[in-house]
Parts: C-alpha cells; sequence; structure tokens
C-alpha cells in the first residue's frame, strides 16, 4: 500500500476565506483500519476547522501513544505537531502553551491514555483550565495494545475476546466537570453533524475545551457485547441539543423556536444556538450536566451534544496574569531583565 496521497484534486474544490481547499487541512493517508471511529473524527477536525478558515500554522496539534494519538498525522499536515509519551500530552501542552499564547492548540488521546496511565496530567490540566481544545477518541479498549478493556469500558460488557469487564467505568465527561473544566461535550464518530459544530465551538471557547468522542474499535470492540460498538451506541443515543456556531463575523439569520432555543456568545463575539431537546439540562450548570449524565446512563443510553459551558471562563493565562506578549517572541533582554528587578521581586516576597 502506498502512504502517498496522491496530490491531484479537482481545480474547482470549494476554498475558505482564506482561500484554502480542504486538502491544505488534510494530512497523511491514514494507516488506521478500515472502518475505524478515529478517523470520522479526523475528518470532522478536518471539516470544522477549514470551515473556520484557520491559518494551518497557527494551530499545534498535540498527542500521546495509541491509534487514536496516531491520528494527527492524518490531518493538519500544515500545522505544528509533538507526538508526546503515552500520557504525557497534558503537559506537554502545557508547556507549548505558556510560551507560545497565540497558537490554537489541538490534543487528541485515547481513554487508555487518558483515563488510565495520563489520568493525573489530564486532571491537571483541566483544573488549570489550560486554553486547549482536548478530545478523547474513546473506544472502552486499548485498540493499540491488541483490545484489552480500558477504564472507560463498562461493567459487564465485553470485547471480542477475554471475560466481561469486573469494574464501574470512568466516565470522563463527568470527571471533567467535577474538576472544573469550562467546557464539556460528548459525541460519536458516527455523526458528523454533531461533531463539526461541537469542535468549532469547543475551539472557540477561551479555557479547556473538552469533548468525549465515542469511537468505535471495527478490530476489537465492535461485538454484541462491547457498548462502545456501532450498533450499541446507535441504538442508545441521546442528544442534549443541537449545536450550531455562527462565528462572529457572521450574520446570524436562522431562526429558533423560542422555548426551545438558548444562545451563548463566546468571548470574541461568536455565538453558539442551541436548539434543546432536553428540556431538563441547562447548559450554564454543572450540577444540572453532571444529574442528566447519570439520569441518562442509569436507563442505559448516551447523552451527547454540548453538556456544559461556562461562558465567562478564565483560563490559564488570565489565572497567572502572564504577559500578553508570547515568550518565545521575547529577548534575551526582555525574559532576563537582570539582578536588581530580580532583587525587588525577592524583597517584595519577603
Ligand atoms: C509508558 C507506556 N506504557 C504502555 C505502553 C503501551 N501502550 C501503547 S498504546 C496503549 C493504550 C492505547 O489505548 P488508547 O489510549 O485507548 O488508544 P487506542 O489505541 O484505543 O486509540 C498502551 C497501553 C506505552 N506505549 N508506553
Ligand atoms: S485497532 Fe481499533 S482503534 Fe486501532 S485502528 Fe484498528 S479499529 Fe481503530
Amino acid at each position: 500500500m502506498s502512504y502517498l496521497k496522491p496530490d491531484f484534486r479537482h481545480p474547482e474544490l470549494p476554498t475558505n476565506d482564506l482561500g484554502y481547499t480542504k486538502k491544505n487541512y488534510e494530512g497523511a493517508i491514514s494507516t488506521l483500519c478500515a472502518g475505524c471511529g478515529h478517523d470520522s473524527i479526523s475528518a470532522a477536525i478536518v471539516q470544522a476547522i477549514f470551515e473556520m478558515s484557520i491559518e494551518p500554522h497557527k494551530i499545534a496539534k498535540l498527542s500521546g501513544i495509541g491509534c487514536s494519538s496516531k491520528t494527527p498525522t492524518y490531518f493538519l499536515g500544515n500545522s505544528h505537531g509533538f507526538n508526546s509519551v503515552h500520557g504525557r500530552m497534558p503537559s506537554v501542552a502545557t508547556g507549548a502553551n505558556m510560551a507560545n499564547r497565540d497558537l490554537i492548540y489541538v490534543g487528541v488521546s485515547g481513554d487508555g491514555d487518558s483515563a488510565s496511565i495520563g489520568m493525573g496530567q489530564f486532571s491537571h490540566a483541566v483544573r488549570r483550565n489550560l486554553n486547549m481544545m482536548y478530545i478523547v477518541m474513546n473506544n472502552g479498549c486499548y485498540g493499540l495494545t491488541k483490545g484489552q478493556d480500558s477504564a472507560t469500558s463498562d461493567v459487564g460488557s465485553y470485547s471480542k475476546k477475554g471475560e466481561p469487564n469486573p469494574f464501574e467505568a470512568i466516565d470522563l465527561a463527568s470527571v471533567a466537570l467535577q474538576l472544573g473544566a469550562t467546557f464539556v461535550g460528548r459525541s460519536f464518530s458516527g455523526d458528523k453533524a454533531q461533531m463539526v459544530p461541537l469542535i468549532k465551538a469547543a475551539i472557540s471557547h477561551p479555557g479547556f475545551a473538552f469533548i468525549d468522542i465515542i469511537s468505535p474499535c471495527v478490530t476489537f470492540n465492535n461485538n454484541p457485547g462491547s457498548t462502545k460498538g456501532y450498533e450499541h451506541v446507535r441504538d442508545h443515543l441521546a442528544a442534549t441539543v443541537t449545536v450550531d456556531f455562527v462565528p462572529m463575523r457572521q450574520e446570524i439569520s436562522t431562526a429558533y423556536p423560542d422555548r426551545t432555543s438558548q444562545e451563548v456568545t463566546l468571548h470574541d463575539g461568536s455565538v453558539i444556538h442551541l436548539s434543546k431537546m432536553d428540556q431538563q439540562l441547562d447548559v450554564r450548570s454543572r450540577n444540572s450536566a453532571l444529574n442528566r449524565i447519570a439520569a441518562y446512563k442509569a436507563e442505559g443510553k448516551i447523552l451527547t451534544g454540548l453538556l456544559y459551558m461556562d461562558p465567562d471562563s478564565a483560563d490559564l493565562h488570565d489565572s497567572l496574569d502572564t504577559t500578553k506578549k508570547p515568550l518565545r517572541e521575547m529577548d534575551e533582554q526582555e525574559l532576563c531583565p537582570g539582578s536588581k528587578v530580580l532583587n525587588n521581586i525577592n524583597d517584595s516576597l519577603r
């Protein structure tokens, strides 16, 4: 098989506001198994960022280790990238973000990468409200190492080989909410219409934007006993809201019936329209989100859509009152202002 993508594209492909086609946002040809949910998520990321007309060089994509963490090779080939150690992507993202606040950070991880070895790292990125989009491609197993149960695998579910899982699952959306995440959503890799606006809203959110995306592993966890396979997920989905993202510069012309709609304006003036399907969910209430996730889970259903967002989110740079000029743009003089300044700082702390 050839790993080179043919360069030819139809000359009249649609372009975005920057004059780029979707090709400018694609990556190398995928080596994942045919039908893997992760590839559909990559396609949604490409679509969202193409439609948002973001310059590819303004994006840094980061990941850990796993089939999911391989996907940044398959999207945004013209962006910066760092494939870190298993479970360590959040600390790399934190360092990069502190050094250059001007980039848009797109983190991709797996349920093994985030809910086991990387759980500590994940927790601290959430509680610090690091400004990034963090997607977990959640297949309930360790795909890359041949399908062992992960910590998000539901109790009693079983993969292609092995015993039913004896342990309760960790629900990463609920964990993120409890740790103070300022944006939490959930989706399904088979639902591009829901993923694309959710990804756009997450990228525009000033703070930690977490999206748990159920993404079937067709090779090891798509059998009848699995609760993360295509058939089970399609039969048990419930959407909280349909999300429509309207960028700042675009006129808002869509009409929403009053009783069922909610609008959230972001810092940059973009607007998220929510058509409510679950009348009991208030997306601005952390408790409401936690309660509704638990209520649906008790009925064996998976709640998807935007679950919570804090429109007044203050990110890590705001909390630490860091300089507006990215550190990487400062010269030696600015970075090291001399012993007199250091003495003054020390004196002020005595
Ligand atoms: C420090 C370390 N421990 C263990 C491994 C072996 N390992 C590689 S990927 C992986 C789990 C992958 O699962 P997940 O993050 O869910 O990604 P998926 O492949 O399912 O997309 C493990 C345990 C490793 N690479 N490094
Ligand atoms: S093993 Fe599973 S997660 Fe990995 S590429 Fe194949 S289908 Fe996807």
